[in-house]
């Protein structure tokens, strides 16, 4: 079989669609470098010594793993010298991070969530990095929060990397979602996954029980009727996964359907959900509508939010479209 590398995808994508320019691909290459180097990080697990607590808190208020910090500085000090970027925004620091003087600045802005799934770092189970990258508004010389505040639809690139069993990388421009699998032997990313395509309908879905009691009517109507299984209105027996990553439920999902919630409860109406929407419901959201699924708040559609601040949180539904349209249409009644 004929091997396709990153770098042979997204220059031919370039000749065929003209939507990446050189300074994106360098981004998208050098993000890709970086998640390799955490990915060996990740590897490394205790032999590393990067197991554990840093001892610090992150803007959100939780406790960040020495992976997170990690995995940030890995980000960022690959992004900053290439004169593709004007900023950086990340889950781990509280403001943005402006390309330093001493590098050109670029037109474009990266946003990550460095290691998603912080939960699972020291457990051994699959976790993964997050990006977005949208485009400098015209004439931006000193980047702030505000050139940041763009919709989702926004977005040119956006992607993840998930550190399993196998390292991937699923990567959307715009024009379908390619997974690219890290040969470690050679460090180079080969295409391994073509136009992926969640399948409308599902059977299995994704979401953290232990907060049923805190959810709303629509939620949990949802549920229960999923669980009610096939003698239920629903009529089908459904099978349930929680992994705590959302990089890998979301991964599962591209691959085999399936719909993954993070809904808003009724228990702090200032933090609407966990997700955070730039970083996290954004990227995956764009991932998701380009693999034919759907991805809502549960009233909107994500991509369209406007957002207000850089950390704003979001009540999030992705996956098969179907299953979206239905608890997004509970929420409506
Ligand atoms: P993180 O970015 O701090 O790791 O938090 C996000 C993660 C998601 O990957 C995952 O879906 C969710 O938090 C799990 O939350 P819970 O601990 O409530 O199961
Ligand atoms: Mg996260």
């Amino acid at each position: 079989m004929k091997r396709v590398s990153l770098t042979q995808y997204l220059v031919e994508e370039q000749r065929l669609h003209d939507n990446i320019p050189a300074s994106l691909r360098l981004l998208i290459e050098v993000v890709a470098r970086a998640c390799k180097t955490i990915s060996h990080s990740v590897g490394k697990g205790a032999l590393g010594d990067i197991l554990g607590s840093a001892g610090s808190e992150n803007v959100q208020g939780e406790v960040q793993k020495k992976l997170d910090v990690i995995s940030n500085e890995i980000l960022l000090e690959a992004n900053e010298w290439g004169g593709h970027l004007a900023a950086m925004a990340s889950e781990e620091m509280e403001s943005i991070h402006p390309i330093p003087n001493r590098y050109p600045m670029g037109e474009y802005m990266l946003l990550f969530d460095p290691l998603d799934g912080s939960s699972n770092i020291d457990v051994n189970v699959s976790i993964g990095t997050i990006f977005s990258v949208l485009k400098a508004p015209e004439g931006m010389s000193a980047p702030t929060e505000a050139d940041f505040m763009q919709p989702g639809t926004q977005q040119v690139a956006a992607g993840y990397a998930v550190y399993g069993p196998q390292t991937m990388l699923v990567l959307t421009t715009g024009n379908g979602v390619n997974c690219f699998t890290l040969d470690r032997e050679m460090g180079s990313w080969v295409l391994t996954q073509k136009g992926m395509q969640i399948p409308v309908e599902t059977k299995e879905f994704a979401i953290n029980m232990s907060n049923q009691r805190h959810w709303h009517p629509p939620v949990q109507r949802y549920v229960n009727e999923m669980l009610a299984g096939k003698t239920g209105p629903l009529g089908k027996d459904y099978n349930m996964r929680w992994i705590a990553s959302m990089v890998a439920d979301v991964h599962r999902i591209l691959n085999r359907g399936g719909i993954f919630m993070y809904p808003a409860d009724m228990r702090d109406p200032s933090q609407p959900g966990k997700l955070r929407l730039m970083y996290e419901a954004n990227p995956m959201a764009m991932i998701v509508e380009q693999a034919g699924g759907a991805a809502t708040d549960g009233r909107q559609r994500i991509l369209d939010i406007p957002p207000t601040k850089l950390h704003q949180r979001v009540p999030v539904f992705l996956g098969s479209k179907s299953e979206v349209d239905r608890v997004t249409g509970y929420h409506a009644e």
